[in-house]
């Protein structure tokens, strides 16, 4: 059987504030092989397509605004259990009360729009990863 694989992308904040090393050097730390990366400006269609499941919801729109901000990391990545794996490693949406040891808990920012520029995303099921790795890395 073929390992799992997930899509992560590295937001447009976490380019911005450099940490692209250090997150891609977590999900390398924790074992998970990184089979795909592209470094791009996404536009509004690739992101309503990748947001379809929050379309009306009322932090849809600032939320594709600062997707598409600047420059985001696309990355696919295969391991045994990674989308549950990186989803751990990713922390809770919310920064302020991801667990510390995370990469939101331990980078990501207590102020401002904390909740929307939270660094990373990561798939949450198979179903969705096999549609965002279709639309990323088509
Ligand atoms: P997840 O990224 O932890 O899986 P989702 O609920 O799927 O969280 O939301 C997708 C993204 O939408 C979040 O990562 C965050 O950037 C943004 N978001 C979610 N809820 C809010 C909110 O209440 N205010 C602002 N942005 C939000």
């Amino acid at each position: 059987m073929s390992a799992e694989q997930t899509l992560i992308l590295v937001k447009p904040d976490g380019v911005a504030r450099g940490l692209t090393g250090e997150i891609l050097r977590r999900i390398e730390a924790k074992g998970y092989r990184i089979t795909g990366l592209r470094m791009l400006t996404a536009d509004r269609e690739l992101l309503a397509a990748h947001y379809e499941e929050h379309q009306g919801k009322p932090f849809y729109e600032p939320l594709v605004e600062f997707m598409s901000s600047g420059p985001l990391v696309a990355v696919r990545a295969e391991g045994d259990r990674v989308i549950e794996g990186f989803r751990s490693l990713a922390g809770t949406t919310d920064p302020t009360g991801a667990a510390p040891g995370t990469i939101r808990g331990d980078l990501g920012r207590d102020w401002g729009l904390a909740v929307q520029q939270n660094l990373v995303h990561g798939s949450d099921s198979t179903l969705s990863a096999e549609r965002e790795l279709g639309l990323w890395f088509s």
